[in-house]
């Protein structure tokens, strides 16, 4: 964005109505993406006048819905979570409406780095002579697209690990059980992200250990690609995942080492098939995150087993984690823990993170940390 020519100044209040429109974009989570979500109050003599937000894929933008719920926006200032898109997609440019509409002064958090607005937005309310001021909350409304940010920028879908462990930092008993680790709250909070996830990615491991369903329940506002990472084996035609995958979307990402022989009736049962173009694991899995951002995904959770994760450590392709710590302890000396694979063995390259979030559920601890991407 072309900073220069934004001279105006942000106002004591800026901060207040900015705050209100990222409130607003937060309700489109899981309804917009691949799109960013977007929040947007107009205010005229510092009252309220209008507000709106993005609320489905392919529907009216944030500006568009906040000029049709008031009645004369002429005059008024307009607090936009994004820069104002100036392109034709599957609306038109929003910057036309609020010329149009005789908005004065337009206050956003942040550029769109979208190729297609990239600073346009602002420049063209600019030559409309609007008043701008771009900045004002912009740490918060990073945070809330911070998806979305990464998956402009790189072409990368936002990648969270998740697990469950005891507290002490087992995922399974010695003879590998392992349902339930935590309690239902947990597990409940688990298919809240499910449900706003564009994709659950497993290992075989997982798959042949817990025949598992990797669905939504109760189903969110996005229903997850079911994801299963094949290097030696393919699920069987009689798993849950190929059973439900002509209803649920199933994605095999296939090792180079497999053939068409094994890969083929699945293609015929519903699943849909990436033939990576390595066996290697970690290369594998750069080339799978690199494939689910081509199709569009945003968020993604990579859910284990200890293989895939160790996996996705290795290749640098976690963004964030998300650890529930159930009230329990196993212990054992062959009792898993959450990331397999070589590991690192230098203390020096071991993933460092940052604390993001603490939360208790019920007995549980959640973590979200980041870092290492
Ligand atoms: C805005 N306000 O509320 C949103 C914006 O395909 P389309 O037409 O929906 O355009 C999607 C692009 O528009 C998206 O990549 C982002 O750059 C911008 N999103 N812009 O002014 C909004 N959702
Ligand atoms: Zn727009």
């Amino acid at each position: 964005m072309n900073d220069a020519v934004l001279h105006c100044e942000s106002e004591p209040s800026d901060a207040e109505f900015m705050r209100l429109a990222l409130q607003l974009a937060e309700q489109g989570r899981g309804y917009v993406e691949p799109n960013p979500m977007v929040g947007c109050v107009i205010v005229r003599g510092g009252k309220v006048i209008g507000q709106g937000f993005h609320e489905r894929f392919g529907e009216a933008h944030a500006e568009v819905n906040a000029l049709r719920s008031c009645g004369d926006p002429s005059g008024a200032t307009v607090y936009v979570t994004l820069e104002p898109c100036c392109h034709f997609g599957k609306t038109p440019p929003c910057t036309h409406a609020l010329i149009e509409a005789g908005v004065r002064r337009v206050v956003v958090a942040m550029g769109d780095p979208f190729d297609q607005v990239n600073g346009g937005g602002l420049t063209d309310l600019q030559q409309a002579g609007i008043e701008t001021v771009s900045g004002v909350m912009d740490a918060e409304a990073r945070e809330l697209n911070i998806a979305y940010l990464k998956r402009i920028q790189t072409g990368r879908p936002w990648c969270v690990a998740k697990w469950a462990m005891t507290v002490d930092g087992r995922i399974a008993t010695t003879i590998g059980q392992s349902q339930w680790i935590t309690g239902d709250e947990s597990r409940c909070d688990v298919h809240q992200l499910r449900g706003r996830s564009d994709a659950i990615l497993v290992g075989m491991g997982t798959v042949l250990a817990d025949d598992p369903l990797l669905t939504a329940r109760p189903a969110g506002p996005r229903t997850a690609t079911r994801v299963v990472f094949c290097s030696r084996r393919v699920p069987d035609a009689s798993s849950k995942l190929i059973q439900s995958a002509r209803d649920i979307p199933l994605l095999l990402i296939a090792s180079e080492s497999l053939g068409d022989e094994s890969l083929n009736p699945l293609e015929q049962l519903g699943a849909t098939v990436f033939r990576c173009g390595t066996a290697d694991p970690v290369e594998g899995v750069r080339e799978a995150v690199a494939h689910l951002g081509s199709l569009g995904m945003t968020n993604v959770i990579v859910e284990g087993g200890g293989e895939l994760l160790g996996s996705f450590v290795q290749s640098g392709q976690i963004d964030e984690y998300h650890v529930y710590m159930g009230a329990k302890v196993f212990g054992g000396r062959t009792a898993p823990g959450p990331i397999g694979g070589p590991g690192f063995e230098q203390l020096t390259d071991a993933v460092a993170l940052r604390l993001i979030r603490t939360a208790q559920i019920g007995e549980d601890v959640k973590l979200v940390y980041r870092g290492g991407c």
